[in-house]
């Protein structure tokens, strides 16, 4: 394949679709490190193998699996899952792997974000993280895609959400933090995220779910429902941490407009109630110098937003919390015409994510 794209999306007439946009299939990546997932990642495999075969009801998916585990991941997932060997550092493809931007005429190129693992050596999850690195190129080069690189920029794809009509959402907490871009103001990452995703509006949220490893991923609290609609994780309850953040995002969106001049129509989707990690659950995991500590008594970051629009559904996060009916009843009235299909994910919030973080959708060109 050819050296990474010199220009910019936005100056090639490309921009990043919304996540309702049609997809022609959904990227995975296998979890295996021990050092992040309980028991081997047996049941995070599980879990992931439960998210893919929902998904694959309404469209193709190809799971990314390293060569020591290609043979298990064949065995654990059916037939209709393609696997294809794709070496990384972890399992996060939202955030590892291409931004898929259109031109409207029926092309397709990709954004491959600079990775440093959430925060590089100041505060990041892992070292290293050069697999990971490279997982947006081998993706491209799998797919025949071009692609943009933006070294010297570092993103994740969780740290964003567009609507397609020119409107960007997105966290302080993460963009603006100096473990990122510290080199960058605010207006220069503001014109970053123009030029590569074709955007106008940049909201920003001032911060995510509270204890949110990421530095506050918008992908954990608020996101797109259509155009001028956002919904937001929330909570009720004053007492909890978490009450502020949502209630600063939710006067923060009320003051803004989007960039079609529309004022945002907000959807308030309940949280669970807070979900704290295990001694066993913790225990399982083995004890690494070079990774994030997990420790039993931790508050998990758990959200219902982090979900995933396939096409004809959304395959959304169940906690086994009295909360999972009631956040599936908001979703089926905001989108009548898709299946909500509940997956049960807290192997993968265990891990410090949800299914948004663990998908990738490829929309058709
Ligand atoms: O939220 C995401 N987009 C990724 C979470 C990564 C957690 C790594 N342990």
């Amino acid at each position: 394949m050819p050296f990474p794209l010199a220009s910019t999306p936005r100056a090639d007439g490309f921009f990043m679709p919304p996540e309702w946009h049609p997809h022609r299939q959904t990227w995975m990546l296998w979890p295996e490190r021990p050092d992040n997932w309980r028991y081997g990642a047996k049941p995070a495999q599980r879990a992931y193998t439960a998210v893919a075969e929902a998904i694959a009801r309404f469209e193709p998916v190809t799971m990314g699996v390293s060569a020591d585990q290609y043979e298990n991941a064949c065995a654990r997932l059916s037939e209709k899952i393609r696997v294809v060997e794709i070496s990384s550092n972890d399992a996060w493809v939202r955030d590892t792997g291409p931004t898929f931007v259109i031109d409207g005429k029926g092309n397709q190129r990709a954004n491959d974000w600079e990775f440093n693992a959430w925060g590089g050596l100041t505060g990041g999850l892992y070292q290293p993280w050069n697999r990971d690195d490279q997982v947006a190129q081998k993706i491209c080069n799998m797919e025949r895609i071009e692609r943009y690189r933006t070294d010297g920029f570092v993103l994740e794809g969780g740290a964003i959400h567009v609507d397609g009509e020119g409107t960007l959402l997105t966290t302080e907490e993460c963009l603006l933090n100096a473990n990122r871009n510290p080199h960058l103001s605010r207006a220069e990452i503001e014109q970053k995220l123009r030029d590569h995703l074709g955007i106008d509006t940049v909201l920003w949220l001032p911060e995510g779910v509270y204890n949110d490893e990421t530095n506050g991923h918008i992908d954990n609290i608020a996101c797109f429902i259509e155009p001028g609609h956002i919904v937001l994780a929330w909570t009720d309850d004053e007492s909890d941490p978490q009450y502020q953040r949502s209630r600063t995002a939710l006067e923060y969106l009320e003051n803004q407009r989007d960039a079609q001049g529309r004022k945002l129509k907000v959807t308030k989707l309940p949280m669970p109630q807070p979900l704290i990690q295990t001694d066993d659950e913790a225990d399982g995991i083995d004890q690494a110098a070079k990774a994030w500590p997990r420790r039993a008594g931790e508050r998990m970051a758990a959200s219902y937003v982090n979900f995933l629009i396939v096409n004809g559904g959304i395959i959304l996060p169940a906690f086994g919390d009295a909360m999972d009916e009631r956040a599936a009843n908001i979703l089926a009235d905001l989108c009548p015409g898709r299946e909500i299909v509940p997956v049960a994910s807290r192997e993968i919030l265990l891990g410090g994510g949800n299914i948004h973080c663990i998908t990738q959708q490829q929309p058709l060109a």
